[in-house]
């Protein structure tokens, strides 16, 4: 636990750190912000924000102002500490880095003036975002104009509530005085995760005004980019490891594999930073490397925490250690993913897979599979039903690729029975889905498959069906024991 006696990590501090301990190699208050983040949580400051730390003495013009949308956490935690945080880079050895590129932080839902005052900057070049799926405000493909938030932001669009409303806003302020637009840089972990901002970004400013929405269509840049590194959520275990070694306090500290990716395409409509220095690979085949990222590691992923769960274990480093799990995602991967989906040029499928399983075997972290599970109904459509869709279309088999997805039905009804809500923006109909299933797969299953937002295009396919209702019957009580006797089949 935080120990009030000791200082708090600060400008100040810095000089008093272990000298294990790195910290920033430029002064801090020498750097000028290029960049603004929306929705700066704990992946963006494990992942860009220190690909942008690397930049920093060299291009001091690239800090971040980091913007949360909703809540004020990350601020009322990081103001105090002059912004500073401490990254725990979890590998053969752990290093321990203070992180110093977000120079401000700001909370837009009492801020929101001040975060257009920096959208509006002509200093600020690029805006990055992590606002997961939830944020970009979509049904199916195109903007839901019926979200509340849009709602909001079309009737007020000059005090926005959306990451969509404060981009648009941010844009007509920057045409209205004749300063050049910023890149729009998604770093969500979703496949086409710039089209898809912008297309709901032109829909929304068209409905407000057709000039500016021409205006962004022509001469406002949105590349796609691939982001991958493991990120245990923040625990109390982190918290205490950071203040024996910093002896110094850091109230939100965090924490990542030492591997890192970034993958970017290179369409920039403003100056960029010079990010293939930090590392960055910047390519043109984004959708390649989004596939084999989201279908093998995160696909894999979510089949582990799912099945995982159902047999009680708690983090993908013990689920690893169990050798029916380990070997059925591994067999997973290579013989029914990796095989059906098309990988970028150059890369190894073999070796790519082997990277991902010693990655799951790290010793140093522990990532817990609950905080896998959150969001399935998000997460299942691209991780695993994107490659049964494809499967089928081979006329491949699909099923194990079918386990993991009863899998999560089983979890879901788990879990209504227990009465544990799920971390799920479908947590409402998912639970009521829950409690009404008894674990006949007959009953079940089409239950399930009604939910169009999570299996619209599979759910008529009569091969998917029957599949699923195999799979689910088979996981019959869903207990360890039975869990392990399907994987081992
Ligand atoms: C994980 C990802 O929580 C999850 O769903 O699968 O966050 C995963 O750790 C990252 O995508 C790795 O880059």
């Amino acid at each position: 636990m935080v120990d009030s006696v000791l200082k708090r990590l600060s400008k100040r501090a810095l000089a008093e750190l272990p000298a294990s301990v790195a910290t920033p190699a430029y002064a801090l208050d020498e750097v000028r912000i290029g960049v603004v983040h929306i929705g700066a949580g704990a992946f963006h400051r494990a992942h860009q924000a220190v690909y942008l730390d690397d930049l920093l003495a060299r291009f001091p013009d690239w800090a971040i102002c980091g913007v949360s949308l909703h809540s004020s956490e990350a601020r009322d935690m990081l103001r105090p500490q002059d912004g500073l945080y401490a990254l725990s880079l979890l590998g053969r050895e752990n290093h321990l880095r203070v992180i110093g590129s977000v120079r401000e932080w700001l909370c837009a839902r009492d801020e929101g003036a001040a975060v257009l005052a920096r959208l509006a900057d002509p200093q600020v070049k690029l805006v990055t975002l992590t606002i997961t799926e939830k944020g970009y405000c979509l049904a199916g493909a195109d903007l839901d104009a019926h979200h509340p938030d849009i709602v909001h932001d079309l009737a007020a669009p000059q005090t926005p509530r959306s990451a969509i409303g404060y981009l648009v806003e941010g844009l007509r302020l920057r045409r209205a005085r004749g300063v050049l637009p910023y890149t729009v840089l998604s770093c969500d972990n979703l496949a086409d995760n710039g089209h898809r901002l912008r297309r709901a970004l032109l829909q929304y400013a068209r409905r407000l005004d057709g000039a500016l929405a021409d205006w962004i269509d022509v001469h406002v840049a949105f590349p796609c980019s691939m982001v991958d590194s493991i990120t245990p959520a923040t625990d109390d275990a982190l918290r205490e490891r950071v203040q024996h070694e910093l002896v110094v306090t850091d109230a939100w500290p965090i924490q990542r594999e030492t591997y890192t990716q970034w993958v970017v395409e290179d369409r920039f409509c403003n100056d960029r930073p010079p990010l293939e220095l930090a590392g960055v690979t910047l390519s043109q085949d984004i959708a390649g490397y989004d596939r084999a990222k989201l279908r093998l590691l995160n696909g894999a992923h979510s089949s582990l925490a799912y099945l995982g769960s159902l047999m009680e274990i708690d983090s993908v480093g013990e689920a690893m250690a169990e050798p029916a799990l380990a070997a059925f995602v591994e067999r997973l991967m290579r013989e029914h993913i990796a095989p059906v989906i098309a990988l970028p040029q150059g890369l190894d499928a073999p070796s790519y897979i082997d990277a991902i399983l010693e990655r799951f075997r790290n010793p140093a972290i522990r990532h817990r599979l609950s905080q896998i599970a959150w969001d399935g109904s998000q997460k299942l459509p691209v991780r695993l039903l994107s490659t049964i869709g494809e499967a089928l279309a081979q006329e491949r088999s699909i099923a194990p690729l079918c386990v993991p997805v009863a899998a999560w039905m089983h979890f879901v009804r788990r879990q209504a029975h227990r009465g544990v809500a799920l971390v799920d923006p479908l947590n409402d109909t998912l639970s009521a889905v829950g409690r009404s299933c008894h674990g006949d797969p007959e009953t079940d299953v089409p239950v399930f498959l009604a939910l169009d937002a999570v299996f619209a295009p599979l759910s008529g396919d009569e091969r998917f069906r029957a599949w699923l209702l195999r799979a689910y019957g088979a996981l019959g009580d869903a207990r360890p024991a039975t869990v392990a006797r399907v994987l081992k089949a």
